[in-house]
């Protein structure tokens, strides 16, 4: 058989992406399954389990990346590599992160069980906490791997329980000895879910996103002074809550003035939350997205601006953080043509795009020829347990990965 006629076993890739979902479950129909939790443990263990009944070489580094080699007729060729992530997010989806690592599982079970040979060896990988739920920021261990955030200071990223990500790393048994440290790479290829509406809108199976818009990471601590809410005259406080709510109104109007570009405040603690104490504690996030670079730096200048203006009305002293910044990721423009055209060879409908969500590729494609291959999702939802992806498109996204990292994988 011509290896353009190979195709994945939907049912085996469909079976495979169940019987993760089993792995963290929640009754809400999605997945909990945080970076170095007890459940990732479980996810990645189950990953190792079948990649060696392919017999792939099985690698963990020092971030806990998890790498499957399978033999190219030349090892000394740059490889293909293909990967995702296992993590999820809490009541994260049952696609997110996993179909990119299920997907090049399936490829490589693909080529064993037809024993084909390519030129240059093939990588596929779990990248340790993509979410950057638990400990931010996310794509933490790509962007180690890649050269871009120091191991040090990822191992002591810690959680709102104050355990670092070193010190899990080593709890579930994941904290590998290869150094976290690129290799040459000929070609990466991610496949995703879309995680928003547009291929759905446009009734189109492959999403070829042209790369990732940049995203940057904030964190907000205000402190104010607590006091018995009965007693104590509206004026006169130092509410940091009633600061942060001016704060979150600014970043989204911000994004509104600006345009082309989205901001969110997704995380919020407030202490010491007992609703008869006027708070005298804020942590908040932002998270600015743009395609262009400077249009989000700009944003930030103009939030940061107005946020010492609010913290100083209310007497609430503020400390601003620049948690993490990742460029923008233009993909190359051959990888992506390589998805068009495999998408066409194979009959399916595609959309040159742009990718709203953050990936680890945008790290990768920093060092390497890098690419993404995008399935619908339903509604446009993701980061939730509703999030949902039609088996026929996660086969068809994974058979349109099969063709590019074959063609990839014999181009010498
Ligand atoms: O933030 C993101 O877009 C990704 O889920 N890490
Ligand atoms: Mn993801
Ligand atoms: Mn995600």
């Amino acid at each position: 058989m011509s290896i353009k006629d190979l195709r994945v076993n939907g049912k085996r890739l469909q079976e495979s992406l169940e019987a993760m979902g089993k792995i963290g479950a929640t009754p809400g129909g999605g997945v909990q399954r945080l970076a170095l939790s007890d459940e990732d443990k479980e996810a990645r263990d189950l990953f190792c389990s079948w990649l060696k009944e392919i017999d792939c070489e099985v690698t963990i580094d020092e971030m806990g990346n998890i790498f499957g080699r399978r033999p190219g007729k030349n090892r000394d060729l740059p490889v293909v590599m293909s990967g995702s992530h296992v993590d999820s997010q809490p009541k994260g989806g049952r696609f997110d992160g996993i179909l990119g690592v299920m997907g090049p599982l399936e490829v490589l079970r693909t080529l064993h069980e037809n024993n084909v040979e390519t030129e240059r060896d093939i990588v596929i990988v779990d990248w340790t906490n993509e979410e950057g739920s638990r400990f931010a920021p996310a794509m933490v261990s790509s962007g180690v791997w890649v050269g871009k955030l120091e191991l040090d200071w990822a191992y002591n990223r810690t959680d709102i329980n104050g355990k670092t990500q070193g010190e899990e790393l080593e709890r579930i048994g994941y904290k590998g000895d290869a150094p976290a440290k690129a290799f040459p790479i000929h070609a990466n290829y991610e496949l995703h879910i879309e995680q928003g509406p547009m291929l759905e809108a446009e009734g189109k199976t492959i999403g070829a996103p042209k790369g990732v818009l940049c995203l940057h990471w904030y964190d907000i601590y205000l402190t104010g002074t607590a006091n018995q809410v009965g007693p104590t005259p509206m004026a006169g406080r130092n509410d940091c809550l009633l600061a942060a709510a001016e704060m979150i109104q600014t970043v989204n109007k911000v994004a509104h003035i600006k345009g082309d570009m989205v901001a969110t405040v997704g995380e919020l603690h407030n202490y010491p939350n007992s609703r008869n104490i006027i708070p005298d504690g804020v942590h908040f996030t932002v998270d600015i997205r743009s395609w262009e670079d400077e249009h989000a730096l700009g944003a930030w200048d103009l939030m940061e601006t107005e946020f010492q203006t609010i913290a100083d009305r209310h007497g609430t002293p503020i400390k601003m953080e620049t948690t993490w910044r990742v460029e923008r990721a233009p993909f190359n423009d051959a990888l992506v043509n390589n998805v068009l055209d495999a998408s066409e060879e194979l009959g399916y409908s595609s959309l040159y795009m742009v990718s709203g969500a953050g990936h680890d590729c945008s790290y990768i494609n920093q060092i390497a020829p890098a690419a993404m291959i995008f399935v619908p999702s339903k509604g446009g939802r993701s980061h939730v347990e509703v999030e949902e992806s039609s088996w026929d498109d996660c086969e068809k996204g994974a058979n349109v990965l099969l063709q590019c990292m074959l063609k990839s994988a014999n181009e010498v």
